[in-house]
């Protein structure tokens, strides 16, 4: 039932006047029974910019987790396994020193995020948080997922790396509207796989859009040179993204550690990393 509703819905997401039109449908039908913490841990966010940014151009950059949150979830990643390619029977720990890549395995993702690391709800449930999202989507936003997880180099026998969609551009269709918001747990540089957006994407898709989910970098290079914006950051810096927009996560050279939230209008159960 919700698998052909979730598929009606991607559908309609591509097309512009139908998508605005179920957004408004869904929107006076929302509800969120999400409960919110009596003080933000973001005491320098703005609520306006970021809004204002983030309608304007599909992101915002400039919210940043305290080094006590970051120690917490640090911590977290310390002590749990992660899931190897989300196989929830096969886990492994991953040092956070020693950067040799696990063994086997192109994705390593953490379970349970929500649910057993407090910094990470208190993430989920912050009262800012949820107004730029609220105010964003239109309606009562619904939290559908935490998620963190390793990107590491996908090399081949000869240690190049190989081509892969995993680091490829392209846009997200998990509802008719989402907000996603992204942060570094470690030092992110141009080696360690930086998170591309390609800006003002999110609003509408044209023809050539609504044919090509998936950009090679070239193409995007070509079409969208002036809207490309590359994100580094240091560990614990954020931004809000409307992942309708084109975007990607660089091929990294080194690995990267990567938080990330989502709230979105319907709640398909897609995006929690529940075990
Ligand atoms: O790893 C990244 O920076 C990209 C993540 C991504 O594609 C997504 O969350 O939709």
């Amino acid at each position: 039932m919700e698998i052909n509703k979730f598929q009606i819905i991607r559908k309609i997401a591509k097309i512009n006047l139908l998508r605005k039109i179920a957004i408004n449908y869904y929107g006076i039908f929302a509800k969120s029974d999400h409960k919110l913490n009596d003080k933000t841990v973001f005491s320098e966010l703005e609520i306006d910019r970021s809004l204002q940014e983030i309608n304007e151009k599909g992101y915002s950059l400039g919210i940043q987790l305290s080094s006590d949150l970051l120690t917490e979830i640090l911590d977290f990643c310390e002590i749990n396994e992660v899931c190897i390619n989300r196989n929830k029977d096969n886990k492994t720990l991953i040092s956070m020193v020693d950067e040799t890549p696990p063994a086997i395995g192109t994705v390593f993702s953490y379970t349970n995020t929500y649910k057993n690391c407090e910094a990470v709800r208190n993430i989920a449930h912050d009262p800012k948080i949820y107004e730029i999202v609220k105010n964003y989507l239109g309606c009562p936003p619904k939290f559908v997922g935490s998620q963190i997880w390793w990107s590491y180099p996908q090399l081949n026998e000869k240690g190049e790396k190989i081509k892969t969609h995993l680091y490829g551009y392209h846009y997200d269709i998990d509802d008719l509207k989402f907000l996603k918001i992204f942060f570094y747990l470690n030092d992110v540089d141009e080696d360690r796989g930086p998170h591309v957006i390609i800006g003002n994407t999110h609003k509408k898709k044209n023809y050539f859009e609504i044919r090509n989910r998936r950009l090679t970098d070239e193409v995007a290079n070509d079409k969208y040179a002036k809207q490309i914006k590359v994100i580094t950051g240091k560990a614990g810096s954020g931004f809000f993204e409307d992942t309708f927009c084109y975007h990607k996560g660089t091929h990294p050279n080194k690995r990267r550690l990567l938080l990330q939230f989502e709230f979105a209008i319907n709640d398909f159960g897609h995006q929690n990393d529940d075990n």
